[in-house]
C-alpha cells in the first residue's frame, strides 16, 4: 500500500522496529541535535520527540537514516530494483517496430499515471493560523556556531515564468516569526526560477510530506521535470495536491505543515553560518528573504526535520538513494559505466568512484570529462576511474588500486569548473579545480612502455581442492 503521508510512514517505521519515541522534554536548541547526532553515528533508529520544549508539535528526525529506512521510504523494495523500474519509464527512445511501440505506450501510460492530481481540499489545511507564527514550530538550532534556528527538511515549491513547478530542498533560517532566509544555491532550479522572475516570486513550503515526496525534492532531476511526478512514481500512486490559500501554488495535500509566502527581487539578508553536511560550517552569505503570508497545518501536526554535520548522517542515505536510482540513467549516456560509488565522506559533490568497461585508449579520461558535464554530477571535485571488475563500494580495494596503478603525471587530469557552493577548499566561491584519477590498468596503446602485471589470484583447482579437503576435516576456513 502506498505511503501517503508522514503519519503512515511513522507507523511503518514503528512496525519495522525502526522508531524510538521519546516522551521526555527535549530542547530544540542544540539538545535534539546532540541526541540525534549520537544516534545517527551509531546507525540507530528514527526518533520521535513527543515533547519538544516550547512547542506542541512533536519532532520526527532521522527518518531516512539507514539503508533499510531509505528503502522502506520508497515502498520497501530494494533500491536497485526501484532504479530498474525508473529507468524503464524514463527511457524515451524512439520505438522500433510494433512490439516496441506497444511497449512504449505502456511506459508512457505508467509515467502519466504518476502525474500529480489536484484535489479540492486536504488535511494540510485543517488549521489555518490567524497570523503566520513560526514561533509555534519546534525549529532546531543544530550547532553552537549556527546563525540561528533552521528549517532543514522542507519541500520548497516555486514556478518558472511558464508556470512549470519545481520542488527543491533548501534550508530556511528563521529570522523572526514570519520571515526566513531562502538558501537556494546558484546551481539549483529554485534559484534559476528566482533569477527569471519579474519581481516577486511566490513560494510554498511543505514540511512533513510523505517520504517519497520528501526524497523527490532532493533528487537531481533535469530542469522542467516535475519532482512530484517522480514522487508519484516512487510511491506508486499520484501525489494529491491542493491549492494554497494566499499564493498561486499547489502543495501536497497530506503535508503536516505548509508555509506560504514570497521572495522579493533585490532583497537580500545575511544568512548563516550553518553547521553543514560537509562537516564544516558553511559561511554566512547574502540570500533572499522568504516572507510568510500564511501557515496552515494538520490537526496535531508532526514537525519533520534533520540535522547535518560530519558524515555519516541522515542525508547520506538520501544521497545513496540518488546514487542507486540514477545509475541506470547515467549508463544511458555512459554505456561503459559499470557501477558508481559516491562515498559518504565525499558528501556527494566531492568524490565519485566509477568502474568502467574500457574498450579504447584514454576512455577513463572521456568518462571524467562526461561527469564534469552532467547535471548536478558536474560539481564533482574528484573523479576516480577503475576497471570493471573492481568493487567500487569496497573503498579499501579502490584505495589499493589507486595507490598502486596510478602514475601521477600520466594518469591525473586537473581541470576547473563549477563546484558545490558549500565547498570551502577552493580560493573562490562556487568554482575551482577538479581532479580526475585514472586507476585502470594501462595498455600499451595508452603509451605504457612496459608489461602490466596481472592481479595475483589462486588457481581455481587449488581453491576447490582446499574447500573440499578442509570440509572433510570439519575445519571451517574463512
Ligand atoms: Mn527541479
Amino acid at each position: 500500500m502506498p505511503i501517503d503521508d508522514l503519519r503512515h510512514f511513522i507507523e511503518v517505521l514503528k512496525e519495522a522496529g525502526e522508531l524510538t519515541e521519546v516522551d521526555a522534554e527535549v530542547d530544540p536548541d542544540l539538545e535534539v541535535s546532540e541526541i540525534t547526532d549520537r544516534v545517527s553515528k551509531a546507525r540507530g533508529p528514527a526518533l520521535l520527540f513527543r515533547n519538544p520544549k516550547g512547542s506542541t508539535m512533536p519532532i520526527l528526525i532521522n527518518q531516512f537514516g539507514s539503508m533499510k529506512r531509505m528503502s522502506l521510504a520508497l515502498g520497501g523494495e530494494d533500491l536497485d530494483a526501484v532504479a530498474g523500474r525508473l529507468s524503464q519509464v524514463l527511457e524515451m527512445q524512439v520505438p522500433q517496430g510494433l512490439v516496441a511501440k506497444v511497449r512504449a505506450l505502456g511506459k508512457l501510460r505508467n509515467l502519466a499515471g504518476s502525474a500529480p492530481k489536484m484535489v479540492s481540499s486536504g488535511p494540510c489545511q485543517e488549521v489555518v493560523m490567524d497570523e503566520p507564527d513560526l514561533d509555534r514550530l519546534p525549529i532546531l538550532k543544530t550547532w553552537p556556531g549556527d546563525g540561528g534556528p533552521f528549517i532543514t527538511l522542507p519541500v520548497i515549491f516555486t514556478k518558472d515564468p511558464d508556470g512549470r513547478r519545481n520542488a527543491g530542498m533548501y534550508r530556511l533560517q528563521k529570522f523572526d516569526s514570519r520571515t526566513t532566509g531562502m538558501h537556494w544555491h546558484v546551481h539549483k532550479d529554485g534559484a534559476e526560477n528566482f533569477r527569471n522572475a519579474a519581481g516577486r516570486l511566490e513560494a510554498a513550503v511543505a514540511i512533513g510530506t510523505d517520504p517519497a515526496t520528501t526524497y523527490a525534492a532532493t533528487a537531481p532531476l533535469p530542469k522542467g521535470i516535475d519532482e512530484m511526478m517522480l514522487a508519484g512514481f516512487l510511491k506508486g500512486s499520484p501525489v494529491e495536491m491542493v491549492k494554497c490559500r494566499t499564493v498561486d501554488m499547489e502543495v501536497p495535500a497530506t503535508a503536516e505543515i505548509v508555509l506560504e509566502g514570497y521572495v522579493e527581487k533585490g532583497e537580500l539578508r545575511r544568512e548563516g553560518p550553518f553547521g553543514d553536511h560537509t562537516g564544516y560550517y558553511s559561511l554566512a552569505g547574502d540570500y533572499p528573504v522568504f516572507h510568510l503570508s500564511c501557515i496552515t497545518h494538520r490537526r496535531d501536526p508532526v514537525y519533520a526535520t534533520t540535522i547535518v554535520g560530519q558524515p555519516p548522517m541522515e542525508d547520506c542515505f538520501l544521497g545513496k538513494a540518488t546514487e542507486r536510482l540514477f545509475l541506470p540513467l547515467l549508463k544511458m549516456t555512459l554505456p561503459e559505466m559499470v557501477d558508481m560509488n559516491l562515498p559518504l565522506e565525499g558528501v556527494f559533490h566531492n568524490c565519485a568512484i566509477i568502474s568502467i568497461k574500457k574498450s579504447y585508449p584514454q576512455q577513463a579520461k572521456k568518462v571524467m570529462s562526461a561527469v564534469w558535464g552532467l547535471g548536478m554530477l558536474s560539481l564533482t571535485k574528484f573523479v576516480v576511474i577503475v576497471d570493471e571488475h573492481v568493487k567500487v563500494h569496497n573503498e579499501s580495494e579502490v584505495a589499493w588500486r589507486v595507490f598502486n596503478n596510478v602514475d601521477p603525471v600520466r594518469d591525473v587530469l586537473v581541470t576547473e569548473g563549477p563546484l558545490d557552493v558549500l565547498d570551502h577548499s577552493s580560493p573562490t566561491a562556487s568554482y575551482g579545480a577538479k581532479m580526475g584519477i585514472d586507476a585502470t590498468k594501462k595498455w600499451a596503446s595508452e603509451g605504457h612502455l612496459r608489461e602490466w602485471p596481472d592481479d595475483i589470484a589462486m588457481s581455481p583447482e587449488i581453491k576447490e581442492l582446499v574447500d573440499r579437503r578442509w570440509a572433510e576435516y570439519g575445519i571451517e576456513l574463512p
